[in-house]
This record gives structure tokens, sequence and C-alpha cells, in this order.
């Protein structure tokens, strides 16, 4: 049953406000979760708790107009940042500045354009990772960004074509999860708050919105796609590296566009109240990804905490589904004001948190819709004032040169390298083939949010790309090293002219063929691709330039630039190509990476974060792409086996498999060891938390409702048209009464708190006894070729197969990435958790440890496992 029907939803919507339908569970729906957990209850997050103290002193002096502006935008354009939120003059609180994106900022200039969230998980580097999140957050800090919109763990990429995967980490939980809560931890240490996101099940751009896909012309549809997954696999697959954004202290959280079970992620209570507040504890706020947000009451119910960018149904008109409406709900009792109160002290505790102070922290000093210097306040409005928006201040630092020259490094897979082909030594003629060796003509920044594919491929598009500072191409560093080195380059960057091609290619010692493969987010088309690819073709015919090179060079090296897996069927296997190397989006410095590794600066070290198929078919799942029915219904039926886990458990050899990346030397692996810890509890489940604090309410419940004059409109307001304003007009309050049994409120509606956690919370990230060390493993990894490299031992679990529960045959659960000189060995070790041990049992609503016999496996790829061993628990 669909109770949003487009046709009816704006009526639907001004119900929800003021008394009407709700989303009632039906079948198959998600749960009701009441009431909407109170931050600051945990007994266990002291940094939490001490900013909840500095949070509740705040909010507590706040008017019920002061807290609304907190939880509300101020309108698209409405200020300097892709999100503003209102502010609090009294008290001199200036609004806080919300800006995109995940690999950097987005839509200004003196800004780094970081690896994307793919080539940082394919460098399998926590340390990096950590240093590269902590950049992020000191430019954003430099330009005066409060909040930063990053980073993206979900999409996880259950479908290879989806649009958005590259902004995130790769294929696999537990790498999701460990770059999550690095890049949230390094991004937080430099006093922003990182957002986690998108929550949750976003794994397509095709039917994520309502409006914006029947303005691609899919007329019958009524509402964003429902993405439905069983318990289950929401907490071991999806929900996996939120736990872990969350376990390091994120401060804010962004539900998605799409709806989960039916019911919009942003007013999903089972989603944000049960398993974001509740099993994983997350004490700061939930945003609603940009006009995400579908109604009023409900979503604030549901867990909502903040609305972005402050207009609710459609862009720019200043018309507010929170704002003026939240202040509604509140005077006519639709909504208890200790909702408000903890929506508001959850932002102000994660500001706090990450130590933001309003004397001291910068003011945005940019604009987000132009890069001149000067231009109105509100773009918009030229009501507004007209002076400098633009101050230019350079955000970066060497830190940020550092992580991104290194990331693009390591994030280089070499997946086939015969005969040692590479590196690329003894030659005296080269030549660069293909378009995305070299720049485009109409520069790095030539389309609108790098909405096209020409020349060099180093980001995807939309809102997770940003302006580029400058690009360095792989033909740029060639040409440098031509010249410094003294060897002839040819090259020619017509895909298409394959005579150019092949005269010389014929005559090179090694011909290296550029071919490439982009996707973006769901705004923007791109040579016929609306967001998520259309398929995993390489684009601009790459398969024929390489066959046509590959024919009249037998050294021929092919790199792809891609934002994701490639079908390479075409030439994978044939002689002449000796090597390819993938590059993933890594960012501006994308030309030190390839031909650092080509050259042999480097020796490469990064692993594939996702599985290369040898067909489009053999995946478990992919992008629908066309519908016509009002609500398109996709069922996550592959459910635990995303990406290596469903060729495991099909026995599908792929081209490449996950964690896979060659070196120019050689590993072995030895000395394997074991060991359940002494003295630890194994037990199924974990202990259960400690109850929770007891809440903490500002005044009693609902004393400090104001009297309707202290919510009007000030006397000789001066107003913009498309501001969003927390005020009521005397129209709002002619007939206002105040009756808290007027709104529907949903089944199982209550508003008594509960004292105990979920057993699977208590403390951010989850229960803390979930994190308890069980086993240890440790090898010892030895360097035995020529030169020094770099190895990622990668630990896979194998849970029991007598326990009655039904695994996935391995799932990783550990890696470590070590350099080492010719002939260095090195002890490696790693621990399981219990929760690294456990399956979340939904019966239990727990997680729990099965019984038997696990085998333990590290190596170097999913399926080169060098070393095997086990452990039992009886
Ligand atoms: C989705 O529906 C399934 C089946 O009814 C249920 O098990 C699961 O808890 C629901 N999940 C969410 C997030 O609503
Ligand atoms: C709400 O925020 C707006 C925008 O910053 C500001 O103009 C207004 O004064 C604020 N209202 C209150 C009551 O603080
Ligand atoms: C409150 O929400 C309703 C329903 O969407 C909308 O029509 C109205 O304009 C909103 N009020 C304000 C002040 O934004
Ligand atoms: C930027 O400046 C140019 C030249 O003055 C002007 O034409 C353009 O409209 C400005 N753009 C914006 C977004 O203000
Ligand atoms: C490999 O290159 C050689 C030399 O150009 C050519 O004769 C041969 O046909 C090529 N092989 C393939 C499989 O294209
Ligand atoms: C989408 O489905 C409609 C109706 O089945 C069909 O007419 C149309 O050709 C399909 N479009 C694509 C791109 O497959
Ligand atoms: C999704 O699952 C539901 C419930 O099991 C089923 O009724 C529906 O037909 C499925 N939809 C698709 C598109 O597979
Ligand atoms: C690595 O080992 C393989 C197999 O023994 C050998 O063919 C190759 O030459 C070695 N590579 C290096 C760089 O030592
Ligand atoms: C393995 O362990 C043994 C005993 O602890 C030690 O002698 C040996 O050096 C270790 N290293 C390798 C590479 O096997
Ligand atoms: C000059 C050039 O190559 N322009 C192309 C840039 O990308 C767009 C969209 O991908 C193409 O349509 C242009 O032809």
């Amino acid at each position: 049953m669909l109770w949003f029907s487009s046709v009816v939803l704006s009526v639907a919507v001004i119900l929800q406000v003021t008394g009407g339908v709700y989303a009632r569970a039906t079948y198959d729906s998600t749960p009701n979760i009441y009431p909407s957990p109170l931050g600051g209850r945990s007994s266990y997050d002291t940094y939490w708790n001490l900013a909840y103290m500095k949070a509740r002193e705040f909010v507590s002096q706040l008017t019920l107009l002061e807290k609304v502006n907190l939880t509300t935008g101020t309108g698209w354009e409405m200020g300097p940042c892709v999100g503003n939120t209102g502010s609090i003059p009294r008290l001199g609180f200036p609004s806080i500045c919300l800006q995109d994106g995940p690999l950097g900022i987005r839509d200004t200039d003196l800004n780094t354009a970081f690896p994307a969230g793919i080539a940082t998980g394919a460098t399998f580097n926590k340390n990096l990772m950590y240093l590269r999140g902590n950049a992020i957050g000191l430019e954003n800090k430099s330009k005066g960004i409060n909040v930063a919109l990053g980073p993206c763990m979900g999409p996880i990429g259950r479908a290879p074509e989806g649009g958005r995967n590259w902004e995130a980490f790769g294929s696999d939980p537990y790498l999701q999860g460990i770059a999550a809560y690095e890049t949230v931890t390094g991004i937080q240490d430099a006093g922003v708050i990182a957002t986690a996101k998108h929550f949750l099940l976003n794994e397509q751009e095709h039917f994520r919105q309502h409006a914006e896909w029947v303005e691609f012309g899919y007329s019958d549809l009524k509402e964003p796609y429902s993405a439905n997954a069983d318990d289950r696999v929401l907490h071991e697959i999806y929900v996996w590296p939120f736990a872990e954004a969350v376990r390091a202290g994120v401060g804010s959280v962004m539900c998605s566009y799409n709806q989960v079970n039916q019911t919009q992620a942003c007013q999903n209570s089972y989603l944000m109240n049960k398993v974001l507040k509740d099993d994983l504890g997350f004490q700061g706020f939930v945003v609603s990804d940009w006009l995400g947000q579908r109604s009023g009451v409900a979503s604030a119910l549901a867990g909502l905490d903040m609305t972005m960018p402050g207009d609710g149904i459609g862009w720019a008109d200043g018309i507010s589904l929170y704002g003026s409406n939240l202040t509604l709900a509140i005077m006519n009792g639709s909504l208890p004001m200790w909702r408000v109160d903890d929506m508001a002290t959850r932002i102000m505790a994660a500001y706090f948190k990450v130590g933001q102070d309003p004397k001291t922290f910068p003011s945005p000093n940019f604009s987000s819709w132009t890069l001149n210097s000067t231009g109105y306040t509100f773009p918009t409005d030229e009501d507004s004032a007209f002076g400098v928006v633009n101050q230019h201040v350079d955000a970066r630092s060497s830190a940020s040169s550092q992580a991104s020259r290194q990331i693009s490094l390591e994030s280089m897979i070499l997946v086939k390298n015969e005969n040692n082909s590479l590196p690329l030594t003894n030659f005296k003629k080269l030549s660069l083939l293909g378009s995305a060796a070299g720049p485009f003509s109409g520069g790095p920044n030539g389309c609108v949010d790098r909405g096209c594919n020409n020349g060099t491929l180093a980001t995807g598009w939309g809102s997770g790309s940003v302006n580029f500072p400058y690009m360095v191409t792989p033909a740029d560093i060639f040409n440098y090293r031509a010249a410094m080195n003294g060897f002839q380059l040819d090259y020619s960057l017509d895909d298409y002219d394959h005579d150019s091609a092949t005269t010389y290619a014929a005559a090179a010692d090694a011909a290296i063929v550029f071919v490439s493969s982009d996707s973006g987010e769901g705004f923007l088309e791109v040579e016929g691709n609306i967001g998520d690819r259309n398929d995993l073709k390489l684009w601009h015919g790459g398969d024929d330039l390489i066959k046509a090179v590959a024919a009249v060079n037998r050294h021929t090296i092919v790199v792809v630039e891609s934002v994701g897996a490639v079908d390479m069927e075409a030439w994978i296997e044939n002689e002449n190509v000796t090597a390819v190397l993938y590059s993933l989006v890594p960012g501006q410095d994308i030309g030190f990476g390839v031909v650092g590794v080509l050259l042999g600066d480097y020796n490469p070290s990064g692993r594939l974060p996702f599985t290369i198929a040898k067909r489009k078919e053999d995946y478990p799942a992919t992008v629908i792409y066309n519908t016509t029915s009002a609500v398109p219904q996709i069922n996550f039926t592959e459910g635990l086996y995303v990406d290596y886990r469903h060729f495991d458990k099909q026995n599908i050899v792929p081209r490449f498999e996950f964690g896979f990346g060659l070196s120019y030397t050689n590993f072995t692996f030895s000395n394997f060891t074991v060991t359940v810890k002494e003295g630890v509890d194994t037990d199924p489940y974990p202990f259960a938390p400690k109850a929770y604090l007891d809440p903490v309410f500002y005044n009693g419940t609902n004393s400090s409702r104001p009297s309707t004059d202290e919510v009007l409109y000030p006397k000789n307001f001066r107003k913009y048209k498309k501001f969003v304003y927390p005020y009521l007009t005397d129209e709002d309050v002619k007939d206002l009464k105040y009756d808290t049994e007027a709104y529907p409120y949903p089944d199982n509606y209550t508003e008594i708190p509960p004292n105990d956690p979920s057993p699977a919370g208590g403390a951010s990230g989850g229960n803390p006894f979930l994190f308890d060390q069980i086993v240890t493993v440790t090898c010892e990894i030895t360097n035995t070729g020529p030169i020094v490299g770099t190895q990622v031992a990668q630990l896979y679990l194998s849970y029991p197969d007598d326990a009655g529960v039904e695994f996935a045959v391995q799932s990783l659960k550990g890696f470590e990435k070590v350099e080492l000189t010719a002939g260095q060995s090195y002890s490696v070790a790693f621990t399981l958790t219990r929760k690294d041990l456990s399956y979340y049992e939904v019966e239990s609503g727990n997680w729990k440890i099965p019984r038997g016999k696990f085998h333990v496996y590290v190596g170097s790829s999913s399926r080169k496992r060098q070393l095997a061993g086990s452990f039992t628990l009886e």
C-alpha cells in the first residue's frame, strides 16, 4: 500500500504537517519505531556526553524560533554554502555552513581535487585514508565550512553500473567501514563535522527522486524507488560502514532520496530511530539529502533532525516542511517540544564535539554560486546586498598535496603484466593513444559539475565532484619525462583516428592506450548515461582502439581510467596487450600516479576494491533502467551476496577478483598463527549494554512552548522572497488550537523513552562489547624480489558451515599494507572482534557468534590466499 502518490504529494504533506494521513506500516513495509531516541543518554560516550553538556547549556537558552532556525536551511542559494542553517543573532551564533562533498570542496577555487573514495579504497592504506580525511577537513575549515558532506559510504556497489559507486570506497562493507572510520576521524580531527552518507540503500541513480525522473521522461513515476532488503542484509552489508563512521564519532548522517521498504529514507522511523540512533547509538544529527525530506511531522517523529537546503518540495521556492511549519507543529501540539529540543541539541552537540566555537571558527569566505569576486549575497535575489562574496582563500597545504599524490600512486592497480613488461625500461620511443591520455580543450573544469568525459578522466560527475585547481594528465608527465630523459614521445589523442594511432604505435617500442568509462549523479546525463552507466563497456570505442593498436605493437599497454569495473574481454587475453593498469578517478594528480607506476618510480600497490567480471551477467545485480510503475521496487534479492560473495557462492570465475593487484616484486607469506585469546568471553551474545542515562528535558516536557505572539514575524521584518524563516504569520495563528491528540500518530507511537538500549546498541557504533578482541592472527610477509615493494595482506574469514546459518563463503575481516625492501620480512598482526565473528540475528535483534569451526585465510587477494588456519568455538 502506497500512501504518498505524487499527485497528491503536496496535499499529503500539508495534511501531515497539520494533521491528516500518515504512512502507516503495511505488509512489507517498515516497522514503526518510536519515540525518536534523545541524544546524550549513552553510558559510555564520554566525549559525546561532554559535548552534550555544552549543547544543553546552549540550547536551554534558546527560544523555539531559534531552535527551529538550527534545524532548517535558509533555502537553496540563500547563503554562501550549498546548505546554510538559520542563525541566532541574539547570541551571536552564525549560520552553520554545510558544503559538498566527499572528495574535497565543491563549487569553489584554490581547493584540492582529492582522489575519489574508490581510489582511496583501492590503496587499502588506513593511514592514507586518515591523512586524506584530515587534509579534506583542514581545507573545509579554512573556507569556513562547519559540516563537510562526506564521506560517502553508500552505495556499496551492488550493481557495478551504479552512478555514484566511485564516491564510496568499494564493494565490501569491511573495507568501506575502515575507510569511513579513518576518513571521519581525519575530518573531525581538523575540527569539521563529517557527514556519513547516503543512509540507506541508495544503490542506483535511476528513479532516486521523483521530480528529477519525471523530467527524464518517466511520467508514470509517483515516488522514488523503494529499495527492499531484509534486516540481516541491512545490518551486515549496508549499515556496517555507517556503524564504523558512528564509532568514529561522526557528527552527522545524511538520509537518502530513495525509499526503503515503501517509506522515504528521511521519514523512516525504523532506519533513523531504531537502526541509527539505537542500534548504532548515533549521538549526532540526521540531515536530509537536498530535497530528500518529503513530509513534516512524520519526518520529525521518525528522527530527521535537520532539513536541507531548507526548501522542502521543490528547489528555491522558499517553502519548507520545517521552518515555519515546524514552529506550527509545536504550536498546534502535533509535535512534542522535546523532539525539537533534541533536534537542536543533537546539532549543537556535534558542533561542540568537534571543538567548534562561534568566536573562533572562520566564516564562509566563498560563494557556491559564482567564482566572481563580487555578487549578490543571495544570487537569485537582487534585493540582497551586493559585495565581495569570494575572498579566494587558498585552502590547500602540503598535507593536501602529499595525500593527493600518494593516493594517486598507491591507488594504481596493475592487473596484467606479462613477462615483466612493466615498468618501462630500455625504450627509445613511446606512443600515447586515446583522448584519456591528455587534456580536454575546455580545461579540467570545462563541463558543469564535471558532467562530461573529455580528456583524462580523474573524477566522476555530480555533487561529489569539485573544481580542479589543475589537472596533471598522463601526457603532461610523459612529455616532461621525455624532455628530461631523452626519449621520443608521439601521441594521438583522437579515439577514432586509428590511422594515426597505428602509425605511431607500429613505430614505438611500447604503445600505451588510454581508455575510459565514466558515471556520476543522476541529475546530469552524459553521452546517454543518466548518472548510472548504461553498461560496463569502454566509452568512445575503447575496445576498437586497443585492438587496432595491439594488432601492430607487441608491447601494448592499456591504461583504464574508470569509475568502476569495465568489460575487458575483447582484448584482455590478446598476447600483445602485455600490461594493464587500472586508474580509479584519483583526482588532480592522476598523471603522477599513472606515469609513476608505468616508469617504475613507484612499485604499484593498489588492489581492486571490487570484482571485475568476465560478463556483466555474472554480477549479482544490475541497475533498473526502465520502469512503468509508479514506485519501482528494487528487491535486494542477492541478499548478503554482493560482489565477491556472489562469485564465491556461485563458483563464477571473475576476470580479476576483489583484492587483486600485481607488484613489480614478489612476496611470500609464512609463519601463520591463529589464536583465541586467553580468558575472553566467547559466548554467543555480547553482554547487555548498560542502561541509558536518564533523559534530560528542558524545563519539563512542554512548558517552554511560547505564546503565539512570540512566534510571529517581527514588526517591519524585511523578508527575502525565497528565504526560509521560522516565523508564523497572523493568518497561521488565527485559528490555532493546541491539541496534542489531533495529529494522527502512527501505530505504536509512544513518547515514553526506553531505559535500555537495543541489545546491539548502547555506545557509538554499537554495543561496546562487540569490539572486544577475541582472536589474534599473525603472519610474516617477505619481499623475495629484487626491489622495494608493498603488499596488502588480506584476512578472509569463513564461518562454521554446520551452524545452521547461511554464510558467505568468505568475508574480508582485516587488511594491513606493508612496504618492504628487497629481502625484508615483517610480521603482521590482525585481531578479530566479537562483531567480526558474529552475524546479525534478526529474531533477537542482536549480533551472535555461531558455534563451530571458523577458517581464517590470509593472502594477497580474495582468491590468492597463501595461508590457512582455523579455530573452533564450542
Ligand atoms: C523491510 O522489510 C523486511 C520484510 O518485511 C523486514 O524484515 C525489514 O526489517 C524491513 N527493513 C526495513 C529497513 O524497514
Ligand atoms: C533565523 O535565521 C535567520 C537567517 O539567519 C535570521 O535572519 C533570523 O533573525 C533568525 N531568527 C531568529 C529568531 O533568530
Ligand atoms: C508548510 O508546508 C506546506 C505543505 O507543503 C506548504 O504548502 C507551505 O507553504 C509550508 N509553509 C511554509 C511557510 O513554508
Ligand atoms: C560574473 O561576472 C560576469 C562579468 O561581470 C557576469 O557577467 C556574470 O553574470 C557574473 N556571474 C555571476 C554568477 O554573478
Ligand atoms: C601482435 O603484434 C604483431 C606485431 O605487430 C602482429 O604481427 C601480431 O599479429 C599481433 N598479434 C595480435 C594477436 O594482434
Ligand atoms: C522502457 O519500457 C517501455 C515500456 O515497456 C518501452 O516502451 C521502452 O522502450 C523502454 N525503454 C528502454 C530504454 O528500454
Ligand atoms: C519485490 O518483492 C515483493 C515482495 O516479495 C514482490 O511482491 C514484488 O513482485 C517484487 N518486485 C520485483 C520488481 O521483483
Ligand atoms: C616473481 O615470481 C614469479 C614466479 O616465480 C617469477 O616469474 C617472476 O619473475 C618474479 N618476479 C620478480 C619481479 O621477481
Ligand atoms: C618464522 O618464525 C620462526 C620462529 O618464530 C622464526 O625463526 C623465523 O625467522 C620466522 N620468519 C619467517 C620468515 O619464517
Ligand atoms: C571537444 C569534445 O570532445 N567535446 C565532447 C565533450 O564531452 C561531451 C559529452 O561527453 C561531448 O558531447 C563533446 O563532444
